[in-house]
């Protein structure tokens, strides 16, 4: 049985962002007082052994406060580790071998970045749990990324998809009001939390907003 999730608010936790291992768990400790309600470890630039001892000491503090912790990516890294699931990208493993390696009870999540990707992954009912759409604006976070989709089609894809969705890229303090217009599940943030001075106070201020926005 797979334990109920809330997307709220997403930190994607980048320890280069940070300022390495330390500094990361720093920030993920601060994110989580703030109201972060799932935390995911993407570490593009980093070895996987490094991911492995960073999930290591991530994983004892999200289970403290009963948020759920995944693996970007590499399910050998979230099975090494005990993690409680994998997001994937479209490149990635695909959504129902992580689902043979991880069991039944993992958290899955797959990312979309438009309509037919969305109506792919609706196919995937079943084997993933949720949905992870953008990039919403541009961001440096990740250079590589599909074209935004913007507002309006962050709105499409959230009406089009019955799995649960939270909404990524170029998502800052400033603008995630209009995105939570798009009836997003949440927000996913990298430098809005990973980058802020007071990543406590950051989180806080976003989960304030995504409250706000839904009342
Ligand atoms: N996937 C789509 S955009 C993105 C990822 C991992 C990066 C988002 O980073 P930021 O700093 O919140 O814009």
């Amino acid at each position: 049985m797979r334990a109920s999730f809330d997307l709220s608010l997403y930190l994607v936790l980048d320890p280069v962002q940070c300022g390495g291992h330390d500094a990361a768990i720093a920030v993920a400790r601060a994110a989580l007082e703030g109201g972060a309600t799932i935390v995911q470890l993407r570490a593009p630039e980093w070895h996987k052994r490094a991911w492995l001892e960073l999930a290591r000491a991530l994983l004892p503090l999200t289970r403290a406060h009963g948020v759920p912790f995944v693996i970007n990516d590499h399910v050998d890294v979230a099975l090494a580790v005990g993690a409680d699931g994998v997001h994937l990208g479209q490149r990635d493993l695909p959504a129902d071998a992580a689902r043979r390696l991880l069991g039944p009870d993992a958290l899955i999540g797959l990312s979309v970045s438009n309509l037919d990707e969305t109506a792919d992954a609706e196919k995937l009912a079943g084997v993933i749990d949720y949905l992870g759409a953008g990039p919403v604006y541009a961001t440096p976070t990740k250079t590589d990324a599909s074209m935004p989709c913007g507002i309006d089609g962050l709105a499409d894809i959230c009406a089009a998809a019955r799995l649960p969705t939270v909404a990524i890229g170029g998502i800052q303090a400033h603008n995630a009001a209009d995105v939570m217009r798009a009836k997003p599940a949440g927000l996913a943030v990298v430098s809005a939390i990973c980058k802020a001075a007071d990543p406590r106070k950051a989180a806080a201020a976003l989960r304030a907003t995504i409250v706000r926005a839904r009342t």
